[in-house]
């Protein structure tokens, strides 16, 4: 029996998955996977985290008509940047963009990676084909942000996960100008037994529903064979997102298929986008294995359903 027939994720996944492996990518690389995702002009729009053959990340940009079947441009939309201060921070990559869109500008969180640990980077673009550099957006440790699309009494709000002592919980902070973050409060916490009860950090930017901000994130267990990465939502209040109101007991999709087992880094399916459709439906893109992309569909009320 297959993992769909047994339906022990309430998403399901696409029957074509992986959509993108390194061999589809039209030069040499590693691995290719955790892809911000977006639907501009009606082209989905992926922002793939390609790993190159020395072992570092850049951002490649993915275009498609059915958000299933993408063409991958060879030219980086972003690398590790060769200019101060970003060349200090961005020596070892550039990984897990996640898209926001505000206005007529769409702004880019991702994971700055050094010697010095990971730090938050933030870029913007209009058109996607240029792509400037806003900040580095946090000190060490901290990574997996996500940018809510509204401002909430005249501040720019995101949930982030900082390492506190051996902790990695989400927190939210505040900004007034995208640069300075501060007011940093902890908002969700790994739970104890659970499938979430080493690490959790946010995975698509939370998506507006009459019932709360949803956020599909991602949580890790700590297994005798190393670590176990599922993902799972949680529902943050409409008029105030620090508040918590609704998480998932059960994971909403786990690792069970071999490309989700066996890759790079074996039992991890991880985020950093979503498409919400006009019919409801919720499409994931996901990476599966630190190796290839895949992606999920599920219905809005579903996942707001299990975070109830
Ligand atoms: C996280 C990030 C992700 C990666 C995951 C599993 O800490 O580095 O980019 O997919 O680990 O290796």
């Amino acid at each position: 029996m297959t993992a769909k027939a047994l339906k022990r994720d309430i998403v399901d996944r696409y029957d074509g998955n992986p959509i993108i492996t390194a061999q589809d990518i039209p030069f040499p690389c590693n691995t290719v996977f955790n892809a911000g995702a977006v639907k501009h002009n009606g082209l989905y729009l992926l922002l793939l985290r390609v790993e190159g053959l020395e072992g570092k990340s850049a951002l490649h940009l993915a275009t498609s008509k059915d958000g299933f079947h993408f063409d991958i441009q060879e030219k980086p939309a972003m690398w590790p940047s060769e200019e101060e201060p970003y060349r200090t921070y961005e020596e070892l990559g550039v990984e897990d963009p996640r898209l926001t869109k505000m206005g007529d500008q769409y702004f880019i969180f991702y994971t700055a990676y050094s010697r010095y640990s990971p730090r938050i980077g933030l870029a913007k673009t209009r058109d996607f084909s240029t792509f400037e550099r806003v900040g580095l957006v946090s000190q060490p440790t901290n990574k997996d942000a996500v940018l809510f699309p509204k401002k909430f009494g005249n501040r720019f709000v995101r949930l982030d996960r900082p390492s506190t002592s051996g902790r990695q919980d989400m927190w939210i902070s505040y900004s007034d100008d995208l640069i300075y973050w501060g007011d940093s409060r902890i908002v969700m916490e790994v739970r104890p037994g659970y499938w979430d009860c080493a690490t959790i950090g946010a995975g698509v930017p939370p998506i507006e529903t009459e019932k709360g901000w949803l956020e599909i994130y991602h949580g890790v267990r700590v297994t005798a064979g190393g670590r176990l990465y599922r993902l799972g939502c949680a529902l943050f209040d409409l008029e105030d997102p620090s508040k918590l109101i609704g998480r998932s007991g059960p994971a909403i999709l786990s690792p069970r298929e071999p490309y989700e087992r066996t890759g790079d880094v074996p039992n991890v399916v991880f985020t950093c986008g979503a498409v919400m459709e006009e019919n409801g439906e919720v499409r994931i893109y996901y990476g599966a294995a630190d190796t290839c992309i895949c992606v999920a569909t599920a219905s809005l009320h579903d996942l707001i359903d299990c975070c109830e």
